[in-house]
């Protein structure tokens, strides 16, 4: 980044010789000591790094600012290329596929996707029982993984991960996890060491989630496959002309966006999930909370059927998944670049400069009042929420570029959620302290539970 950035009382951090496996604790830890903006330099790299609600309002002003793709993104497009996640803002295929995909990812649309999200649930519940029976505890974030990336697989692609049947997860998931991890620790290589070994790793991981994308659509396009129930994404981005010019997404750009939502689909998801259940363990208040309310709704019926109506009446469970997006916002942050010239904060910045919010700290600015390491739901019934502004929670992101999947992620967790808490009592029976595992994404290192079926006098 030019040097134009570096001003007086802006400072600078260099954290070349201080490598990290967990690069946003760091960054958290220097936003604590060093004030809400300041500049980490990383092997002669500079990023600004901001966290206060004030700049973030800035920064999502679209007329000025606009996503930026930056270098861990950089890293990513190895991989995605110009899938919707890590296109630029101005290469044609985001508009198009853009404008093809919006309408499936509609409130309505979550309709269609439900019957598939319960089956999947389903699956998850039928291995919880088995472990619970056998009196074995539970590896949660594993869970959720197979959880959310046959839910995506099936609802998006039609294309079934048979995760549950696995007794280690897919090896698309491990090849997905080592790329990430390898788009992540690139920002902090040492320049002067040789890396021909890890980058040939990578790009044979690279190749091993384009054949298995490859194989997702052969299996759709071969002839004589059957329609799938309902049109999904595959069947829109193979079929669906884009109004403007009439030509569909090219097959090339197609893989890019299988990849990019096996990508984004699944592993924020898990990670929200996961958090949310280690939040619940720890705050027996609110799990007693979000029991009453599926209660209420689903008595001791053994196995409910939950409807698409009844999701959006959870409304605690929602309140519960909000806050624990608050304290662990899966993915841990997203960049902005400036219009054109103009000054943040004081800061003057040219056109295509960026900045990138560290959405864990903006989500402890003290608009979150005294106690933002303290969980509360209640920070997020629709009272409070009108109270504060729209800038302070920004765990998908914000505007044009925001989340495409966020409901789809609200309906597929909420669900789940509450079927868990519905039908388990979770001990806590390791008295887990949290650690943070990052791959790009967070997620809590090593939480395991065990369960017990809940009986209706508990
Ligand atoms: Mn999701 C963009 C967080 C679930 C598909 N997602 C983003 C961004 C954030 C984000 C933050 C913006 C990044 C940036 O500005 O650089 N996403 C989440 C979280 C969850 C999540 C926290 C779950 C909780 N995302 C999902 C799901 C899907 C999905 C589920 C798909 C089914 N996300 C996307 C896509 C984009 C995106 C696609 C890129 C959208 C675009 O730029 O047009």
């Amino acid at each position: 980044m030019a040097a134009t950035l570096l001003q007086p009382g802006i400072p600078v951090v260099d954290v070349s010789h201080a490598p990290t496996s967990t690069p946003v604790l760091r960054s958290m830890q220097l936003i604590r000591q060093h004030g809400p903006a300041f500049v980490q330099r990383q092997h002669g790299q500079d990023a600004l790094l901001v966290s206060s609600l004030e700049l973030v309002t800035e920064l999502s002003d679209e007329q000025r600012f606009g996503k930026a793709v930056g270098p861990a993104l950089e890293n990513v497009r190895e991989f995605a290329h110009d899938g919707l996640f890590t296109a630029y803002n101005d290469e044609p295929n985001w508009t198009k596929a853009h404008d093809i995909l919006m309408p499936a990812f509609a409130l309505g649309s979550m309709r269609t996707y439900h019957p598939v999200m319960l089956r999947v649930a389903r699956r998850l519940i039928e291995v919880w029982d088995r472990r619970c029976a056998a009196g074995s505890p539970v590896d949660v974030a594993d869970d959720m993984t197979r959880m959310t990336l046959d839910t995506i697989g099936l609802a998006g692609f039609g294309f079934d991960f048979g995760s549950f049947e696995r007794d280690e997860p897919h090896p698309f998931v491990d090849a997905l996890v080592r790329c990430l991890h390898w788009a992540m620790t690139k920002l902090s290589r040492d320049p002067h060491a040789d890396h021909s070994r890890t980058d040939e790793a990578f790009r044979a991981d690279a190749a091993f989630l384009a054949s298995v994308v490859d194989e997702v659509i052969a299996v759709r396009t071969a002839p004589g496959a059957p329609a799938p129930e309902n049109e999904d994404l595959l069947g829109l981005m193979l079929s669906a002309t884009h109004p403007s010019d009439g030509t569909t997404l090219d097959l090339a750009n197609i893989r890019d966006q299988v990849i990019t939502f096996l990508i984004a689909g699944h592993e924020t998801t898990s990670g929200t999930l996961s958090f949310a259940l280690h939040n619940l363990v720890k705050h027996p208040t609110a799990l007693r909370m979000v029991q009453r309310e599926v209660d209420e709704l689903w008595g001791d019926q053994p196995d409910p059927e939950p409807t698409f109506e009844d999701i959006g009446r959870l409304r605690f469970t929602r309140q519960v998944l909000n806050e624990t997006l608050r304290m662990f916002p899966p993915a841990p942050g997203f960049s902005r670049q400036a219009r054109h010239d103009t000054v943040l904060g004081g800061i003057p910045m040219r056109a295509g400069q960026w900045a990138s919010v560290v959405t864990p700290m903006l989500h402890r600015d003290p608009v979150w009042g005294d106690n933002p390491e303290l969980f509360d739901p209640a920070r997020f019934t629709p009272e409070a929420e009108a109270a504060r502004s729209p800038h302070a929670f920004k765990p998908f992101g914000t505007g044009e570029r925001a989340c495409i999947g966020r409901q789809f992620a609200l309906h597929e967790a909420t669900m789940l959620l509450a079927m868990l808490v519905h039908r388990y009592r979770l001990l806590d029976h390791a008295d887990y302290q949290l650690r943070l595992k990052q791959a790009l994404t967070i997620k809590p290192d090593g939480l395991t539970l065990a369960l017990a079926r809940r009986t209706s006098a508990d």
